[in-house]
């Protein structure tokens, strides 16, 4: 099936999103191939921002939620309908400024769903101001001075709050992208990528990473040692420091109950204490 849209972008040209846009499509077209994946139970929720008008040029079912609100609108989703496959799009201001207390609590309640942030360390679309994830030193347009706080660590935050899937991607590193892609959209729970991704127009920080960037299967990084991805997180403190050492990959993985399966054990218990024994062997709970 093919994946890509006919709707032609208005990134600017060289836009860094372009390679999560082809590192995504190639992710589902194999997994179509590998027979792992129906691209027509997948659905994609965006956010607003640059990030977000990827869903745009992606062929499938998709929904254009709020600024900060998109991750909340995917678990709507798979709570209604746990047969498809949800995948959130947000931006770095979406999901660490506004819509924070929902990437805390997917992390924390596992659903079923994945989340890939496009993190370019600004709010690109309203051009240039900070989110929490900018480094020491920019100088911001909402601030009007520099940006005096310690950015956050999202892959610290997310393996505090108990996500089951951490990983960090580059954006022009596509193959590599679209491995990690792939691997979250297969893994069962709450799939979390932070992926750095340049705003070439307002904060363009390729050189930085590129000069700093190392995988972490490269140093055979074991992702099922929650200490060990912890270490790992705390190598790079999203601030751009000269000496930072910058591991992208995937941190952890592990399986937990899902959000789904916990409610619907709910539900089913509700009902069965109600309902007459023929109906009961009926329902597809
Ligand atoms: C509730 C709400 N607050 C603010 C805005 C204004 N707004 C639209 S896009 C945007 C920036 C988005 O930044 P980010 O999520 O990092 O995505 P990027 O544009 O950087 O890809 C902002 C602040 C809005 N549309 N809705
Ligand atoms: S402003 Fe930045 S993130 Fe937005 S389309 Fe242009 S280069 Fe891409
Ligand atoms: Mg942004």
């Amino acid at each position: 099936m093919e994946i890509r849209s006919k709707v032609l972008p208005t990134w600017c040209p060289g836009c860094t999103n372009f390679g999560i846009l082809t590192a995504f499509n190639k992710a589902i077209e194999e997994l179509e191939k590998e027979g792992k994946i129906d691209p027509r139970k997948v659905v994609v929720v965006a956010g607003i921002g640059c990030a977000s008008k990827i869903v745009d040029y992606i062929n499938l079912s998709s929904l254009n939620g709020l600024h900060g609100r998109a991750l909340a609108s995917g678990i709507g989703i798979k709570l209604a309908n746990p047969e498809l496959n949800v995948v959130v799009f947000q931006g770095d201001g979406d999901t660490y400024n506004e819509g924070i207390e929902h990437f805390v609590s997917a992390s924390k309640e596992n659903p079923d769903i994945k989340l890939f942030v496009h993190n370019n360390k600004i709010f690109a679309l309203t051009v240039g101001q900070h989110t929490f994830t900018t480094e020491e030193d920019f100088p911001s347009k909402s601030l009007g001075q520099n940006v005096f706080t310690k950015p956050l660590n999202p892959i610290l935050l997310a393996l505090a709050s108990g996500a089951t899937f951490v990983a960090r991607g580059y954006a022009l590193w596509i193959d590599h992208l679209k491995y990690i892609i792939k691997e979250a959209l297969l893994h069962k729970g709450f799939a979390f990528v932070d992926i750095l991704q340049p705003c070439i127009t307002f904060h363009d920080t390729r050189k930085f990473y590129e000069d700093r960037m190392y995988k972490l299967e490269d140093i055979n990084h074991d992702y099922s040692n929650f200490e060990e991805a912890l270490k790992r997180a705390m190598e790079y403190d999203y601030n751009l420091k000269q000496d930072s050492r910058i591991p992208i990959g995937i941190f952890y993985k592990t399986s937990r109950k899902t959000l789904e399966e916990g409610l619907r054990a709910k539900v089913f218990y509700r009902i069965s204490r109600n309902l007459d024994p023929y109906i009961l062997s009926h329902l597809k709970i």
